[in-house]
């Protein structure tokens, strides 16, 4: 039971919440500067009432000195968003422009859970740290190709074997369908599911043909698969729902794909492998379709209305 305690609030929270990576899909400065001016999450809330929002965010060299001295009220920097690697710098001119964070500048991390291990495998000691140092590498074939691979520092995974391959789906289906219905049961007042979303999970819950959570078989979970296959329909889709937000746009990029790795530790080292053999088109990315046929879904229940 314990186990599943730390899966709800790794779905609940820390998973949700994983760093994700803003990847930008086009070089034009246009979109450039359209996504640095969205007030996504205002500086102003991290900064106690009272303090110099410029010292806690900068606090040193000859820039930060200049902006010191003047009037907050007056700093365009005050309400512009930057994304993640950059902060807010003025110009000559006084306007307002998003530069690379420098990595020295990011707050130091309060534990190892904090460290995140980049596709370079190299540990972050946070994310902050991380987006920094690929805001450095921008446009550069380097900076492209780094992502954040999973959260923790890095470590040695082990490689994944072709039957372990095969059964990491079948494991991973059982493991969502599982947490829905946990979510379901704990759910009654909270809002980790929305009422769209209960009504579909409470036709699984109230199923009395279901599967309940344990350490099952293949065999098993293969046989229920195809008794119950109806059950796992919207379990498959929910999860790429959850992970396709970076932008939602109906394709997970790496980036998105990250926060699963944390909650699917015996399976960690398959992760890679699986993701990889999903995107069956290696265009980089994995649409729904690609998705659902990863988790044996038949082509005819791949339904994007699901993902409520
Ligand atoms: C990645 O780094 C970890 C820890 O530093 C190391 O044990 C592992 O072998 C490295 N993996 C690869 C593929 O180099
Ligand atoms: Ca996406
Ligand atoms: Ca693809």
């Amino acid at each position: 039971m314990r186990v599943w305690i730390v899966f709800l609030l790794c779905l609940a929270g820390h998973a949700m919440a994983a760093p994700t990576e803003e990847e930008p899909m086009t070089e034009e400065p246009v979109y450039e500067v359209e996504e640095e001016v969205v007030v996504e999450d205002p500086v102003m809330e991290e900064t106690e009432v009272g303090a110099n929002p410029v010292q806690v965010d900068v606090g040193d060299f000859d820039e930060a000195i200049d902006i010191v001295e003047e009037d907050v009220e007056d700093n365009p920097c005050l309400n512009y968003h930057c994304k993640k690697g950059k902060v807010c710098e003025l110009d000559e001119g006084n306007t307002p422009m998003c530069v690379c964070q420098d990595p020295s500048t990011c707050p130091p991390a309060e534990g190892e859970f904090e460290h995140n291990c980049g596709t370079d495998n190299k540990t972050y000691e946070t994310s902050c740290h991380f987006f920094a140092t690929k805001c450095a590498l921008e446009g550069t074939k380097k900076g492209h190709k780094l992502h954040l691979d999973y959260i923790g520092p890095c470590k040695y995974i082990e490689p994944c074997m072709d039957n372990e391959l095969k059964e990491f789906p079948m494991r991973m289906r059982d493991w969502l369908k599982n947490v829905l219905v946990t979510l379901y049961e704990r759910d009654q007042d909270n809002d980790l599911l929305n009422e769209k979303q209960k009504l579909r999970v409470k036709k699984i819950y109230e199923n009395e043909k279901r599967l309940q959570a344990g350490d099952h078989s293949l065999d098993l979970l293969a046989l229920d698969f195809q008794k119950n296959y109806n059950m796992y329909i919207f379990p498959v889709h929910w999860q790429f729902g959850q992970l396709d937000q970076h932008p939602a746009d109906g394709y997970l990029t790496h980036t998105e794909l990250s926060p699963l790795r944390a909650p699917l530790i015996p399976m960690e080292h398959c992760t890679t492998r699986f993701f990889e053999e999903c995107d069956t088109d290696a265009d980089k990315y994995v649409a729904l379709e690609e998705w659902a046929a990863c988790f044996g879904l038949k082509e005819q229940d791949v339904d994007k209305d699901l993902i409520i």
